[in-house]
């Protein structure tokens, strides 16, 4: 079974592109427009629906994305960019910024603390499952004073409000029973169904289950060790373009299923001791499903 990781293939980084630097930049990106997202909140948010009418935008995101498109046409004026709220732009470097301005916008609705802006940078075509690969990116969570962060081949970190860098691992997990495992539920009312039948036969089988709102946290939970693994249907590559990469520079792993990359059908993610326990204990779950009918995606 071939496994795409984030890091499988370096031939895809266009000659002369600086990774360190492209990481930085992302870290910059990430951590302005997260402190724009706290900062300039304002006393009323207007919340408008887009895919169904639990799936809020607010006037928050598609600003913290200006902000985003703006700062990197500034730095990076040939490169692609696609995001969330705004429509994708072409590049002709080789390089795609892939930008959710704030992930868990119900959570920022709220003022529940687990939301995030994510930030990263790939190579091929990242509106095909398994044609792009991440090379680097940030993973901004303003109410933890974090800033998750990666390149490929240099490693993961969380770097804190003074500047300093932790290096973040994965858990040593390997047995279901003990592992905490976070997953999440789309938009619409069919899918979250059928998503809520798919964690039945999961539930019982681990230690416990953690839905936290923001897939790229996730991730960068799972990277550090604070989660055993994470899996969800419905995904986009906004969503996990920055948390894939800082989790195999953890020493995760993260696929779609059986072998295949990771996709809006299905990710999975853990330590490689857990990876395919949990991706099989999925797979189970969602056999009973007709992915044509019952696709429990977004
Ligand atoms: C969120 C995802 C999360 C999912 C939520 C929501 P958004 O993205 O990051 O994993 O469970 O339902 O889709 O819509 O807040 O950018």
């Amino acid at each position: 079974m071939t496994t795409p990781t984030a890091g499988s293939s370096a031939r895809d980084v266009p000659d002369g592109t600086d990774l360190a630097a492209l990481e930085e930049f992302a870290v910059d990106c990430a951590a302005a427009a997260g402190a724009f997202i706290e900062e300039a909140r304002p006393a009323e948010l207007r919340v408008a629906t887009k895919s169904s009418e639990t799936d809020p935008v607010t006037q928050m995101d598609s600003a913290a994305e200006r902000l985003l498109r703006e700062r990197i046409a500034a730095a990076r004026p040939d490169d692609a960019c696609h995001g969330e709220e705004e429509e994708a732009t072409r590049g002709t470097t080789g390089l795609t910024w892939v930008i959710d301005p704030i992930d868990g916008t119900v959570n920022y609705v709220y003022g529940y603390p687990f939301y995030s802006v994510s930030v990263a940078v790939v190579t091929g075509d990242v509106t095909t499952p398994g044609a792009w690969r991440p090379v680097a990116g940030a993973v901004a969570h303003p109410r933890a004073g974090l800033v998750y962060h990666a390149r490929r081949g240099g490693g993961a970190f969380a770097r804190d409000a003074s500047g300093r860098d932790e290096p973040v691992r994965v858990s040593g997990a390997v047995d279901l029973p003990t592992s905490l495992i976070a997953t999440g539920f789309g938009y619409d009312a069919d899918k979250r169904r059928a998503q809520g039948k798919a964690l039945v036969p999961v539930l019982p089988r681990v230690r416990d289950i953690r839905r936290g709102g923001s897939a790229a946290l996730d991730l960068c939970h799972v990277a550090s060790g604070l989660l055993d693994g994470y899996y969800e249907m419905g995904i986009n590559a906004w969503d996990m373009a920055a948390g894939w990469l800082i989790l195999t520079e953890a020493g995760g792993l993260l696929t779609g299923l059986d072998g295949r990359p990771p996709s809006p059908d299905l990710i999975v993610g853990a330590g490689q001791p857990l990876h395919q326990a949990l991706h099989d204990l999925v797979a189970e779950a969602l056999a009973a499903f007709d992915w044509s009918a019952d696709a429990p995606g977004r």
